[in-house]
C-alpha cells in the first residue's frame, strides 16, 4: 500500500478544500452528462482513492474519508483501496449524505461540483445538509482538478454519421416526432445532456467513451425539430454538416452555459431532466429567465423503444456474436479441462474470436472473465495482478459484449471445468429456473421492471439465497450496454415495459471466495400472447449460446422449464450450425442436446 500514491493526493485535496474553506467536498464517478462509463479525464475517483469499478461514490472530510460502492463492489474495493484512507462503506446500508451530516458539525461547509450533480440530487442534499445545520456550497471548479496535474484531456473522437438503413428512422423525423412531444409538454425547447440521447437523436456514433460510441456533446431540441448541437469544433467535419443538415446548428461546447442563459430569456418555457441535467444547467437556465418545465429527458422512451430495423439488426447483430461465443466455449471445452489457461488468456481468446466476424467495432465493456472465486465479484475487472489460472474441477464465468454497427450485445455465461460439486450445480439450477421465470413471463401492459424482478429471485428466495444486483437493464442499440430509462430491479422504477425495449436477463448467485454463477441472455419485449381479457406482453430472447448442461441438476427443474431448455437450445443449434466454425459443430450438436429426464 505504501507506494500507491493514493496518500498523497488525499492529502493534496485536504490542502485544497482548506484554501477553499471548505470542510468536505464529494467525488461522484461520473462526467457532465451524467455517464455512467466516463472517460478518462473524469476519472476523478480512481485517481483518488484507487478504486476502480464503474459505480462509487467518495466523500472527504478534514479528518476521515469513505468510499461508497454497492454489493457488485464490496469485495473489489476491498482489495483496491486502502483502509487506512477511506473507510469502505456500502451504500446499501447508509448513503453518503446520511454519512457526510453524521459525521460534520454544525455551521461546517460542504462542496460539490455542480456540473457533475443532477438538479434533483442537488435538492435532495441541500435539504439534508440544511436539517443538519451545514451549508452545501458550489465548488468554484472542481477543487480535484486543480490538484490532478496530470489530468488528460477531454477526448475528441471523429463524429460520424450512424446511417439510416441501422438507425431505422432519419434524425429530422426523430426531432420532428419529438418536437411535437415537446408542444404536447408545453414546452419551447429541451435541454439534452445525456451523450446516448445525443447520440440517438442526431444519429451519430463517436469513440469518446471506452466501450460506449457516443461524443462528449450538449444540445437542445426546440419545438419546431429545429436543434442545436455543442460540439468541440476539432470534431466538426463537413460531413458531420451535411448529414446534421441546415435545422441543426453547431456551436462551441464551451459556449453551452451561456447559451442556456440566452435560451432562457423572456420567460421561455424550457424542458429539463432533474435526474439527468447537472445542478449547473438548470441554474444557467434560471438565471436566464427560463421557466423550467421538469420532465424525463424527452429522448429516452423513444430511443428505449427500438424500431423494427432496430430489432432486425440486432438480432442479427446476437446471432454473429453468439456464434463467436460459442466458437470460444468450444475452445475453452477443449482447452481447459488440462489446466494451464487463464483469465487473460480466456478474454483475449473470446476477442479473437469477435474480431474474427470481421464486424466487431468495439467490446461494449470490459470483459469479466473470473475464475473461481473471482465470479464471486460480480463486476470483476481482471488485472495482470490479479489474473487467476482456470483449474480443472472449477467453476469459470464471462460476461462479455461487443459493439457492432448494428447492435449491442451483452451476455454471461458460466461452465464448468470438469466435474462440478453437488453445491454450484443445484445453485447454478436456481439461477437457470429464475432466468426461465424472466424469460417466459407473460404480463399485463403497464408492468414495471421491479414487478418482475422477484420472478428471476422465487427459486433461491426458496433455498434461503438471492444476489445483489439487478435482474435487467435496458441495451441500446450501437450505443450504451446500460440504458435507462427501464430496469428489472428491486429499486422502484416506474417506467412500464413496452414493446421493443431490449433488457437483460441477468440473474445470479455468488458465493464469497467460492464461486459465482449469472447466467444472461437479452431480450425484447413483445405484444402478446393474445390473452382472455387484457393486453399481455412477453419476452423474445435473442441471445444464443449454448448454457453449460453440465451444471444442470435435471430432477430440479419442473416439466415447462426443462422444455423451455430444450426448446432453447434447439433454436440455438438450428440459428448457430452454419455460423461456427466447422470443428465446433459436433460440440455444438452435444452441448445442445436435449436433456432427459433420469
Ligand atoms: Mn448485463
Amino acid at each position: 500500500m505504501a507506494s500507491k500514491p493514493q496518500a498523497h493526493r488525499l492529502a493534496a485535496l485536504r490542502a485544497e478544500l482548506a484554501k477553499r474553506n471548505l470542510d468536505g467536498f464529494v467525488v461522484p464517478l461520473t462526467d457532465e452528462h451524467q455517464s455512467e462509463y466516463v472517460a478518462e479525464y473524469a476519472q476523478r475517483l480512481a485517481w483518488l482513492t484507487g478504486f476502480t469499478g464503474s459505480a462509487g461514490t467518495a466523500v472527504v472530510l478534514k479528518d476521515k474519508a469513505a468510499v461508497f460502492v454497492d454489493g457488485r463492489y464490496t469485495l473489489q474495493a476491498a482489495e483496491q483501496i486502502d483502509p487506512k484512507l477511506f473507510d469502505i462503506v456500502s451504500v446499501e446500508k447508509t448513503a453518503p449524505l446520511e454519512w457526510a451530516t453524521r459525521n460534520m458539525k454544525e455551521g461546517e461547509t460542504f462542496g460539490f461540483d455542480p456540473m457533475l450533480h443532477p438538479m434533483a440530487r442537488t435538492e435532495q442534499a441541500k435539504a439534508g445538509f440544511a436539517a443538519a445545520g451545514i451549508k452545501l456550497v458550489e465548488a468554484d471548479g472542481n477543487p480535484i482538478d486543480a490538484v490532478w496535474t496530470d489530468r488528460p484531456g477531454e477526448p475528441n473522437a471523429p463524429v460520424v454519421s450512424y446511417e439510416v438503413k441501422y438507425a431505422g428512422e432519419t434524425s429530422a423525423d426523430k426531432r420532428a416526432r419529438l418536437a411535437k412531444a415537446l408542444k404536447d409538454q408545453g414546452a419551447a425547447a429541451a435541454v439534452i445532456t445525456q451523450l446516448d440521447s445525443i447520440a440517438w437523436l442526431f444519429n451519430i456514433r463517436s469513440g469518446d467513451v471506452l466501450h460506449t460510441p457516443v461524443s462528449l456533446a450538449f444540445a437542445v431540441l426546440g419545438q419546431d425539430g429545429h436543434a442545436t448541437l455543442y460540439l468541440d469544433p476539432v470534431k466538426v467535419t463537413s460531413a458531420l454538416k451535411a448529414h446534421l443538415g441546415n435545422e441543426v446548428a453547431i456551436e462551441a461546447k464551451a459556449k453551452f452555459l451561456s447559451g442556456l442563459k440566452t435560451l432562457g430569456q423572456g420567460g421561455k418555457k424550457v424542458l429539463a431532466d432533474p435526474n439527468t441535467a447537472s445542478t449547473a444547467i438548470f441554474e444557467a437556465l434560471l438565471a436566464g429567465g427560463a421557466k423550467i418545465v421538469r420532465a424525463m429527458d424527452p429522448c429516452a422512451l423513444p430511443k428505449a423503444r427500438k424500431n423494427a430495423v432496430e430489432l432486425e439488426g440486432t438480432r442479427a447483430a446476437h446471432l454473429r456474436d453468439g456464434a463467436a461465443v460459442t466458437n470460444f466455449l468450444h475452445w475453452l471445452s477443449e482447452n481447459a479441462p488440462q489446466g494451464g489457461l487463464d483469465e487473460k488468456k480466456a478474454a483475449a481468446q473470446l476477442l479473437a474470436f469477435r474480431k474474427a466476424t470481421g464486424a466487431l467495432l468495439d467490446l461494449s465493456f470490459n470483459t469479466i472473465s473470473a475464475a473461481g472465486p473471482h465470479a464471486a465479484i460480480p463486476h470483476y475487472r481482471m488485472t495482470d495482478e490479479s489474473n487467476l489460472p482456470i483449474e480443472p474441477g472449477s467453476i469459470y464465468l464471462v460476461d462479455s459484449g461487443g459493439q457492432y454497427f448494428d447492435g449491442t450485445t451483452d451476455i454471461t455465461r458460466t461452465v464448468a471445468i470438469g466435474e462440478a460439486a453437488d453445491e454450484p450445480k443445484e445453485r447454478f439450477t436456481r439461477v437457470l429456473k429464475g432466468h426461465i421465470a424472466i424469460a417466459t413471463a407473460t404480463f399485463p401492459k403497464g408492468t414495471t421492471g421491479p414487478m418482475l424482478d422477484s420472478f428471476a429471485r422465487r427459486p433461491l428466495w426458496e433455498a434461503g439465497l438471492d444476489y445483489d444486483h439487478g435482474t435487467g437493464h435496458g441495451v441500446g442499440v450501437y450505443l450504451a450496454v446500460h440504458e435507462g430509462p427501464g430496469r428489472i430491479s428491486k429499486a422502484p422504477n416506474t417506467v412500464a415495459l413496452e414493446p421493443g425495449m431490449i433488457y437483460s436477463n441477468e440473474p445470479g448467485y455468488y458465493k464469497a471466495g467460492a464461486y459465482g454463477i449469472r447466467i444472461e441472455n437479452l431480450v425484447v419485449v413483445q405484444a402478446g400472447p393474445k390473452a382472455a381479457e387484457r393486453d399481455m406482453l412477453s419476452f423474445e430472447t435473442i441471445t444464443f449460446a449454448p448454457i453449460d448442461k453440465n451444471l444442470v441438476k435435471t430432477e430440479l427443474l419442473t416439466g415447462p422449464e426443462l422444455a423451455w431448455f430444450n426448446a432453447y437450445h434447439r433454436e440455438v443449434r438450428d440459428k448457430l450450425h452454419a455460423l461456427v466454425r466447422l470443428e465446433a459443430r459436433p460440440w455444438l450438436e452435444a452441448a445442445t442436446a436435449p436433456l432427459k429426464v433420469t
